[in-house]
C-alpha cells in the first residue's frame, strides 16, 4: 500500500475530502500536487501540511471545467514533480435547489465541474500513463451515484455520470495497466454537508442529521479520514487488478433499508 516515489494530483484538494486525501497520500509517501480553483490560502495550507509529512507538494490553480487549464496543470505537475502516477478527480460543487427552480446554466455548471472536470483531467493524464503502461485514476463519486433525493438533481446526475465515466475509462484503458475506480463517500461531516447538520433554533438536531444517522448502520456521519483508506488502496499496487469499481465507504447506508420509526 506504500505510495513512496509516486506523484499524485488531487483536484479540489484545498479542503474537506480533497484535503484529507492529499494528507493521507502524503502519509503513504506520495508527492502531492494540490489543485484549487479559488482558495489559494487553503491550498497552500494543505501543501504545507503535506511537506511536514516529508514529501514534496505544490499548489496549482485551475478550474477543472477548463480543458486548457487542465492540460497546463498536468504539464506543470510533470515539470515540477517529474511524473504523475495518481489522479484523484475530487473537484466538485453542490447546489441544493428544487429542480423546477434551477437554471440550465446552474445545472450545467455542476455537471461541467464534476464530469467535465474529470474528463478534462483524465484526458490530460492518460497519454503519459499509456506511455508508461501504468496509472491510477480515482473518481470521487457519491451516494448520489446510486440514489437520488430532493434538491440535488444536478449533483446526482453528475455523480451518476461520474460512475459511468469511471467504468468507461477502465474499459477503454485497462489494457495499458491503467486502473480507474471510484470511491463513494457516504454522508461525511464537511463544509459541504454542514447545512444538513445545523442545530435548529430550538437546539434540536437538524431533521436530516437525525434521518441520516438513523439510516446509517454505523449510527454516525463519516469523517473525511474515514474515506482516505479506500483511496490509498485504489492508488496503490494493492488494487492493480481492481478496475471500474466504485468502492463505497458509507457506514453501510447503501446496504440498509432502514429501521421502523420507534
Ligand atoms: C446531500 C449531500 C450528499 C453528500 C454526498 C453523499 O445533499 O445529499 O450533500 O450529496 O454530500 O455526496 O455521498
Amino acid at each position: 500500500m506504500s505510495l513512496k516515489g509516486k506523484v499524485a494530483l488531487v483536484t479540489g484538494g484545498s479542503r474537506g475530502i480533497g484535503r484529507a486525501v492529499c494528507l493521507e497520500l502524503a502519509r503513504q509517501g506520495a508527492d502531492v500536487a494540490v489543485n484549487y480553483a479559488g482558495n489559494e490560502a487553503a491550498a497552500q495550507e494543505t501543501a504545507q501540511a503535506c511537506r511536514e509529512l516529508g514529501v514534496r507538494a505544490v499548489v496549482i490553480r485551475a478550474d477543472v471545467a477548463d480543458a486548457a487549464a487542465c492540460d497546463a496543470m498536468v504539464a506543470q505537475v510533470l515539470e515540477q514533480l517529474g511524473r504523475l502516477d495518481i489522479l484523484v478527480n475530487n473537484a466538485g460543487l453542490m447546489k441544493r435547489v428544487p429542480m423546477v427552480e434551477m437554471s440550465h446554466a446552474d445545472f450545467m455548471r455542476v455537471i461541467d465541474v464534476h464530469v467535465g472536470g474529470a474528463f478534462n483531467c483524465s484526458k490530460a493524464v492518460l497519454p503519459d500513463m499509456i506511455a508508461k503502461r501504468e496509472g491510477k485514476i480515482i473518481n470521487i463519486c457519491s451516494m448520489m451515484s446510486e440514489l437520488g433525493r430532493e434538491t440535488v438533481s444536478a449533483y446526482a446526475a453528475a455523480k451518476g455520470a461520474l460512475k459511468m465515466l469511471t467504468k468507461n475509462i477502465a474499459s477503454e484503458y485497462g489494457e495499458y495497466n491503467i486502473q480507474c475506480n471510484g470511491m463513494g463517500p457516504g454522508y461525511i461531516a464537511t463544509a459541504q454537508t454542514a447545512p444538513l447538520r445545523e442545530v435548529q433554533p430550538d437546539g434540536s438536531r437538524h431533521p436530516f442529521d437525525q434521518f441520516i444517522t438513523a439510516k446509517t448502520p454505523a449510527g454516525r456521519w463519516g469523517e473525511p479520514d474515514d474515506i482516505v483508506g479506500p483511496c490509498v488502496f485504489l492508488a496503490s499496487h494493492a488494487s492493480d487488478f481492481v478496475n471500474g469499481q466504485i468502492l463505497y465507504a458509507d457506514g453501510g447506508i447503501l446496504a440498509y433499508i432502514g429501521r421502523q420509526p420507534k
